[in-house]
């Protein structure tokens, strides 16, 4: 049931925003002004659910689950919020009787773009999921001033622009002021003697940094319940160094101030090539830092020792990045609080829970020693300390296995020593799990196969998942309305309902409707692609997407090659394609990352070419739709009749755009990887595209994989990379995609895209087929909404509650 608030006030508490806190008369309010009048109202009463809610927590000792992430990638928030609360209408309602529009004022929302992709997107979602579940779970993140940076095209080419978003203005985000965290870094361990006469260090000459907080309520489908995700930006702990400012040197002062307000200016745009970076590691520990003190000022509110601390708190820590919360948490209990190290051990452990995000070893963090003994001196100590304990067990354990303690020790011997943040992560909890069925056996087999054998009970799975308030009810409206005159609208808080669909398919109306809803939405995205690609496309072509970060292992590459492969099939053998297809692609490259970038680059000279040919351009277009974020995730992935999940198997950990798409009945294109395999699993061979070779394939072929002796048997894949490497696709500049090229042809293609070009080609022939038989096509498309319920994120925050947190509700 939905507890709508209390209306009554809502227009004047717009107008007396405008008045009192912007100082204009109605008349020259302009639409952003307005949103940030319609978001105060709607966050006044946020804050009422959120103080009662606080209150039940405290008035039960709940037990609280606190979610550590660098990045929480909220998307706007205005349409989330008033659907969540049941009142969207409603206000939509009051704003028509001001003469204001509600669309129009949602599209003043700035997109918080506080994340990379899908690991900060997870992160929102599970925000969601846990307030929509009555359950007593938090975010703590940063409040980066930049954001991810705003992607443009120009000639081809990926621009980076920063993304400047409101971080202390935003309607959302309410100042904590009272609650900020002291923070030291850098400094210096002084050897002295306790009273004892024992070793006792002492970190001093430290700087401080402080850490102010800022909430933003996060409030559950229902209005039961709002938790907080409460972000912390980075202040000098004085206006200035007083000290230097007293010496005279007034510039030097300000500069110190500036570098320490520096942590929280920007979130790094890679998902890999941070580690090295000095500021990275402080922000890390920065978060981790306020968290933990954060964590324990709320817990010893109600308690007056640590001994229930782990029955009242659990930590998840999203992937490695704060995984220095495992010497944090020690030290803040040794140094701190005075705790024996067993004790602190203990209850670290018994708090905290990782997840790994990936099995890329680009992506697996390794701090260089040098970095981290000049950032948190203390804390590597501890880490040694954790250390020498641990390879003290595996002695053990594995008395005559010296090799065995190298490879799973916490610091990485070698010309330059590292500490290795999974390691730390595994020792330091409970539970470590992977987010996909086949990446969590990987994880356990090929990652780390020495801590499965010495602690098996500790892994498991939790496959991710979407929450279905944003990526259905806000993203597709047409559909959930369509859903819920059919079988009720249950399916907002138990996705798993959508199967009483299934019987519809029988149903010739219905499927009419249905298939009626998906052109609607074709026709907005053709909308957006007009206004931000400048081409006109055709709602009636297959809409063929691939959108997500652009990396090699994700192949859009691949998709690439296959759009060629059938501009030539028109061009130079005239074989028509059974249906014209819209090749749509959508995301970001690193902004080092040069191959990627230059795919961009691709994709935009293939679409000139393709788009301006008079006969290929009937039957195929290619379009690039830049600056993907949340705000253009919700109109793409409803336009999709196709979702291109390409990945080379193994290297996708999960994916969740492919559930989202799923679940807004876009047919799977994909390889046996990630979720890819569980979707496939949940729609039935029959309505998803599988090919390619899969994880144990793949594996087997490393070592011996010869792209060369594919590339000589097949004239198609010659042609088509010729093509690439010819002046095709270069405009004006010569020899532009050798680098692709090369990659491919000369370096062994470790993404292995010939190897499935063939049974890709092939598949594509077969989906091209049955899209034209449209009572099928919509039965597919049905089914993949109606058996895709499990992929939500309740399903999974489920799963870490009841086996890893011991998280209840509190309704
Ligand atoms: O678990 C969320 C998301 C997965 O769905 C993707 O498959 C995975 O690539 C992503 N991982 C990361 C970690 N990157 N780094 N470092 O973003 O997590």
């Amino acid at each position: 049931s939905i507890i709508k608030p209390d209306l009554s006030g809502f227009e004047n508490t717009i107008r007396d925003y405008v008045r009192y806190v912007l100082g204009k008369p109605m008349t020259d309010a302009t639409s952003t002004d307005l949103f940030n009048g319609v978001s105060s109202a709607v966050r006044k009463l946020l804050m009422d659910i959120r103080i009662e809610t606080e209150q039940r927590y405290d008035r039960r000792d709940v037990k609280r689950m606190h979610y550590i992430s660098m990045e929480f990638l909220t998307g706007p928030l205005l349409a989330n919020n008033l659907l969540n609360m049941g009142i969207q209408e409603d206000v939509r309602a009051i704003l028509k009787n001001m003469g204001l529009d509600l669309d129009i004022l949602m599209a003043c929302e700035p997109d918080p773009s506080l994340g990379n992709g899908g690991l900060g997107r997870l992160a929102a979602c599970f925000l969601d999921s846990l307030a929509s579940l009555d359950m007593p779970g938090f975010g703590y993140g940063i409040n980066y001033d930049y954001g991810l940076f705003k992607q443009s095209i120009m000639g081809g080419y990926q621009r980076e622009k920063p993304d400047y978003w409101p971080s202390r203005s935003s309607p959302w985000l309410i100042a904590r002021s009272g609650e900020k965290c002291m923070v030291p870094v850098y400094g210096r361990i002084v050897d002295t003697e306790d009273i004892e006469g024992g070793y006792n260090p002492m970190w001093s000459e430290w700087k401080l940094v402080v850490g102010r907080p800022h909430d933003i309520p996060v409030v559950g489908y229902g209005g039961h319940t709002a938790n907080r995700l409460r972000l912390f930006s980075a202040w000098a702990s004085e206006d200035f160094d007083i000290q230097i400012f007293n010496e005279g040197d007034y510039f030097r002062a300000v500069e110190r101030k500036i570098s320490s307000e520096n942590i929280s200016k920007i979130l790094y745009p890679s998902d890999s090539q941070e580690a090295g970076r000095e500021l990275r590691l402080v922000q890390e520990y920065f978060l981790v830092a306020c968290a933990v003190q954060d964590i324990i000022r709320i817990y010893l509110k109600q308690h007056d020792d640590f001994n229930q601390f782990s029955k009242k708190v659990a930590i998840q820590l999203n992937d490695t990045h704060p995984a220095l919360t495992v010497a944090e948490l020690m030290r803040s209990l040794v140094d701190v609080h005075g705790l024996e190290w067993d004790n602190a051990w203990d209850i670290t452990t018994q708090t905290l829970a990782y997840t790994n995000h990936t099995l890329l070893p680009e992506a697996l963090e390794k701090w260089p020693l040098a970095i981290v003994e000049k950032v948190i001196p203390r804390h590597l100590q501890i880490i040694y300390e954790i250390n020498r304990r641990f390879l003290e067990t595996l002695t053990v354990n594995y008395p005559d296995d010296p090799q065995r303690l190298h490879r799973m020790s916490i610091i990485e011997e070698g010309d330059e020593k590292q500490v290795r943040m999974a390691h730390l992560a595994i020792v330091g909890s409970h539970s470590v799990n992977g987010v996909a069925k086949i990446h969590s056996h990987l994880v356990k087999t090929g990652l780390v196969p020495d801590f499965y054998d010495l602690w098996p009970e500790k892994f498991n799975n939790k496959t991710n998942g979407v929450t279905p308030r944003r990526w259905l009810l806000s993203a597709n409206p047409g559909l959930a309305r369509l859903i819920t005159e059919s079988i009720g609208d249950k399916w907002i808080v138990d996705l798993d309902t959508l199967k009483a669909l299934e019987s519809l398919g029988r149903d010739p109306a219905f499927l009419e409707k249905f298939s009626m809803i998906k052109r609607e939405n074709k026709v907005r995205l053709a909308r957006l692609i007009k206004k931000t690609a400048y081409i006109d496309v055709d709602p009636d072509s297959i809409f063929d997407i691939h959108a997500k970060r652009i990396h090699e292992y994700k192949r859009q590459f691949l998709n690439v090659m296959h759009i060629i492969h059938g501009y030539f099939m028109i061009q130079e053998e005239g074989v028509i394609p059974t249906a014209p297809r819209t090749y749509i692609f959508s995301g970001k490259a690193a902004p080092g990352y040069f191959l990627a970038k230059l795919l961009i680059r691709l994709i935009h000279g293939v679409a000139d070419v393709v788009n301006k040919d008079p006969l290929v351009s009937q039957w195929i277009k290619v379009a690039f739709i830049p600056d993907y974020k949340v705000s253009l995730a919700e109109i793409i992935i409803p336009g999709a009749d196709v979702s291109e999940q390409i990945s080379t198997a193994g290297m996708e950990a999960s994916g969740t755009g492919n559930m989202k798409f799923a679940i807004n009945g876009a047919v799977t294109m994909g390889t046996m990887d990630g979720a890819n395999i569980e979707i496939a699993e949940a729609v039935g061979p029959d309505n998803i595209y599988i090919f390619g070779h899969d994880v144990e394939e793949i594996q087997a072929m490393r070592g011996a994989y010869d792209p060369g002796k594919i590339l000589a048997q097949s004239p198609h894949i010659q042609r088509v990379l010729n093509a690439v490497n010819s002046p095709l696709f270069c405009g004006w500049e010569n020899d532009l995609f050798f680098p692709l090229f090369d990659a491919v042809v000369n370096h062994g293609d470790y993404y292995m895209n010939l190897a499935d070009f063939q049974s890709y080609v092939d598949a594509q022939v077969r989906l091209s087929g049955d899209y034209v038989d449209k009572k099928k096509w919509a039965q597919m498309t049905l089914l993949n909404t109606a058996r895709t319920g499990i992929f939500s994120s309740d399903r999974t925050i489920r799963e870490y509650a009841g086996e890893v947190w011991g998280l209840e509700r509190q309704i």
